[in-house]
């Protein structure tokens, strides 16, 4: 395995950390696994332009009455399907942390999708690492400090990137400019999946 990118204090980046086999198994997890739906924002009701799906105890979650972890899918009643071991695996390789993460957040952008910037405060387990793993389309992704104002870097990141944010890195703001279609034949139909770990529960 190469060394990992020390992209910022808290961010270190493994470019290319799984091959093209481990990313078609995960896509094939992906895509066997609960339906994506589409969340909409807290109040307004406007629809993200990224669809959404879970794996694990708990799965994030946005509507009209706020964003929350919930056990099961908000359309079907169903708990999640059980986060992949290569997942696990992959998060006990990259993190050290001692507790395995609770939520794997996937995000589906298709052509025209982003995500503006926003910290990730949902989370009891501030201490935890968020581990991020990109499948499909490469991603014009930002990130920032602590506050919503200051310097910003821009990184380009491909199908197979894996990206940890630890420590100072916790609570920086964060989003997706946008994606580059036609950058990956992995995705059917095209496009980019995100996968998050996270820890939720102290
Ligand atoms: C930095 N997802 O789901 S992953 C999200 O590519 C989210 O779908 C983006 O931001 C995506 O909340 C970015 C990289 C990421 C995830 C969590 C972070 C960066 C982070 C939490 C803290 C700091
Ligand atoms: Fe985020």
């Amino acid at each position: 395995m190469e060394a990992a990118l020390k992209i910022a204090p808290g961010v270190m980046l493994w470019r290319e950390r799984l091959d093209r086999a481990a990313q078609k198994a995960l896509l094939d997890a992906v895509l066997g696994a609960a339906e994506f739906y589409r969340p909409v924002m807290p109040g307004s009701g406007a629809p993200f332009s990224v669809e959404e799906t879970n794996f694990g105890p708990l799965g994030w979650y946005s509507d009209r009455d706020g964003y929350r972890y919930t056990a099961t899918h908000p359309k079907t009643g169903a708990p999640w399907p059980a986060i992949p071991t290569a997942l696990l695996a992959l998060w006990d390789a990259t993190t050290g942390y001692g507790a395995p993460p609770q939520c794997c957040l996937v995000n589906l952008y298709r052509a025209g999708a982003r995500m503006g910037l926003h910290q990730d405060r949902d989370e009891q387990a501030a201490d935890a690492p968020v581990l991020s793993v990109s499948l499909g389309d490469d991603a014009l992704f930002r990130i920032g400090g602590a506050t919503r104002r200051g310097p910003t870097q821009s990184l380009k990141l491909s199908s197979g990137d894996v990206l940890s944010f630890g420590g100072p890195a916790r609570l920086a703001f964060h989003g997706i400019d946008r994606i580059v279609p036609g950058t990956s034949t992995l995705v059917p139909g095209g496009g980019r999946i995100n996968l998050t770990l996270r820890r939720v529960t102290k």
